[in-house]
Formats: structure tokens, C-alpha cells, sequence
């Protein structure tokens, strides 16, 4: 089954807590990588008074149920430094699961597809990249809910050019353009 899970950073080194997040989901063998979008730097969504953050998206191939998946992205996000302060506030990493082939599940911890996916558009371009064709479970188009005129979110490049160049932070990034 793919499952398509979305990332983002925006505080310490975003680049280097995706690139750090997407080694760990490679070296779980449980799942293996199966694509990977570029990065996206994006404004802020709910809580504005917060950096911009560098998102993407990568689909996985798995056999684990979500609530197993979900137990492996939250041991990523924690061994990364991550702290529950404010809700969608600043954070080292976040791993997302948006989309696990057909299932769905609607629980206090988890629910899948993820509820708040189709009004993100820094959830909804980097994974329309790598799943253009995706319907969801309930025949939505994902390439369908995507804005075609969005400010909020400017691709950047892949992650590895990135990382290379040493553009860890969304500033950074910025001001290279
Ligand atoms: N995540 C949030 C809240 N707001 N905004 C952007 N641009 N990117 C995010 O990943 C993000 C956000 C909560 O998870
Ligand atoms: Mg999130
Ligand atoms: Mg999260």
C-alpha cells in the first residue's frame, strides 16, 4: 500500500529535520520510500505569528496499519527535538499522514485522510507533485483542490540541492533567490 505522508519544519534547521526525518522513515523496515517531492517554502497557516516553514511531501510503501505508522512518525518527530507547545505553532519537525491507500480511520489520535488536508495548500502542492493522479478515499481529486495562483507556497528546489548548497533555513532560502 502507499501512503502519503506530509512534512514540515519551521524553526532550528528545516532542511537538515526533513532531510534527518525522511533518512529515519528510510531506515525503518517496516516501510520503503517511494517518492519524494521538492520543498516548498510557505507562509504560516492558522497561527501566523510564527516563521515561514519549508514543507513537502513523500509517499511511503507499507503494510502497516496507520495507528503502527503513526507510532514510527511520532518517535521521528520526538528523537528530532520535537516539542507540543502551542497548537500549530513553531515545530523542528512534523510528520503528517495524509493518505493511506484506501483506509480510513476517524480516531482521537488519528484520523485518516488527515481532516484539514484539502483547505492546505502547502499539504496539497507538494503531493499533488508526486501523486498527481490521487483520488481519495471518498473520490475527491487532490490535483483538483490544488490553487493554481497561490502566493502562500513557492516551490524551491529538491531537498538534497538544498542541503548541499547549505540553505537549512527558510530565511536563507529566501534571501537566495
Ligand atoms: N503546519 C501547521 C500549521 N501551519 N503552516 C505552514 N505553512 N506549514 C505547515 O506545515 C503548518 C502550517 C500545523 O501542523
Ligand atoms: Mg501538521
Ligand atoms: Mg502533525
Amino acid at each position: 500500500m502507499v501512503c502519503h505522508l506530509g512534512l514540515g519544519a519551521n524553526v532550528g534547521y528545516p532542511a537538515y529535520q526533513l532531510a534527518a526525518a525522511i533518512a529515519a522513515l528510510a531506515a525503518s523496515p517496516e516501510m520503503s520510500l517511494h517518492r519524494i517531492s521538492s520543498v516548498y517554502l510557505t507562509k504560516p497557516a492558522g497561527f501566523t505569528d510564527q516563521p515561514s516553514f519549508l514543507n513537502m511531501a513523500v509517499a511511503i510503501k507499507t503494510d502497516l496499519r496507520p495507528s503502527e505508522l503513526l507510532h514510527i512518525t511520532a518517535n521521528i518527530e520526538s528523537d528530532l527535538g520535537r516539542e507540543r507547545t502551542i497548537k500549530d505553532g513553531p515545530r523542528t519537525i512534523d510528520i503528517d499522514i495524509l493518505v493511506c491507500g484506501e483506509i480510513t480511520c476517524e480516531r482521537a489520535e488519528l484520523t485518516v485522510p488527515h481532516p484539514r488536508m484539502r483547505e492546505r495548500q502547502f499539504v496539497l502542492t507538494p503531493l499533488s507533485e508526486i501523486a498527481p493522479g490521487l483520488v481519495l478515499p471518498d473520490g475527491c481529486a487532490v490535483a483538483e483542490l490544488v490553487a493554481d495562483d497561490c502566493r502562500e507556497v513557492r516551490r524551491l528546489g529538491r531537498l538534497a540541492a538544498l542541503v548541499r548548497a547549505g540553505r537549512f533555513a527558510p530565511e536563507v532560502c529566501a534571501d537566495a533567490e
